[in-house]
């Protein structure tokens, strides 16, 4: 597996520095966040090649977090999907100008799921906003990684078990597995020790998974910390991710504005002795 960080950490540098900077601390990837702040909707993407040029200069690869802030893919305004759906497309197209092969795709929102029939609308929505961007990514070579959530009501899919059954149904479409979002929807569940379950999610996943965001929490806030910040036990998770072979991207996902460098550092530092120790 390669292991990297997430453009998350750093809205206030460039890109370029992002990536110098990742390449500087031994990262062998990067995930970039196709959305504001770096890259606003009128975004030129004939600037991309600069992007991959530096990419490949220092033999990092690349995933793409597609579009998300302010979008839903599962919205009953009709303009607000489809909004959502040109920008998920444009994710892709700067995707496959990367030289990636992956592009994260985040859940629907219903704001009130106690209304049964508009939550049902909405996963309608979102399985078929998912019908039209999979033969998109499909023709220009891209995977489309459906997120699992934090287990809140008002996401689509909410559980790692609805998200299964949902790549079941869509050809193509595989998953990025979110360790923290995992843990958290677990607490909220209920569950204290989250370790196991995290790990029989990972291997009941395991025909799907094709890539991985790592970041710790408390259970109750989606906080984005270091891995060994928050209270998850990594140990078995890292065993399932070893049991099922996984090799593809690993992508700290961490958020802290006013100290992103040290942050970035003490990730990446996590990560490997979490993942390339035995
Ligand atoms: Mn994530």
């Amino acid at each position: 597996m390669k292991l990297g960080l997430s453009s998350l950490l750093f809205p206030n540098a460039s890109i370029d520095d992002i990536v110098k900077f990742s390449a500087k601390l031994g990262a062998e990837c990067v995930e970039i966040i196709y959305d504001a702040p770096h890259f606003p909707p009128d975004y030129d993407q004939r600037k991309l090649s600069g992007i991959k040029e530096l990419l490949d200069a220092h033999g990092l690869r690349v995933s793409v977090h597609g579009s998300f802030w302010d979008l839903n893919p599962a919205s009953h305004h009709r303009e607000l999907q489809k909004l959502t759906l040109k920008q998920v497309g444009r994710s892709i197209d700067a995707c496959r100008a990367l030289g990636g092969e992956i592009v994260v795709l985040h859940w629907g929102r219903c704001p009130v799921p106690e209304a049964k029939d508009f939550l049902e609308g909405a996963k309608r929505r979102y399985r078929r906003f998912l019908e039209q961007c999979l033969p998109y990514a499909r023709d220009r070579g891209v995977t489309l990684a459906l997120e699992n959530a934090g287990g809140q009501l008002a996401t689509y899919p909410s559980t790692v078990e609805e998200l299964k059954r949902l790549v079941l149904e869509l050809e193509g479409a595989k998953v990025a597995f979110d360790i923290g979002h995992a843990h958290l929807a677990e607490r909220r569940a209920g569950g204290k020790a989250t370790g196991l379950a995290i790990a029989e999610a990972i291997e009941g996943l395991r025909e799907h998974l094709v890539h991985v965001h790592v970041h710790d929490n408390h259970g109750k806030d989606d906080d984005h910390l270091p891995p060994g910040d928050g209270d998850i036990n990594f140990k078995p998770v890292v065993e399932a991710l070893r049991a099922i072979n996984y090799g593809g991207l690993l992508i700290a996902e961490l958020w802290n504005p006013k100290h992103p460098l040290e942050t970035g550092r003490k990730g990446m530092k996590k990560l490997r002795n979490l993942f390339k120790t035995s």
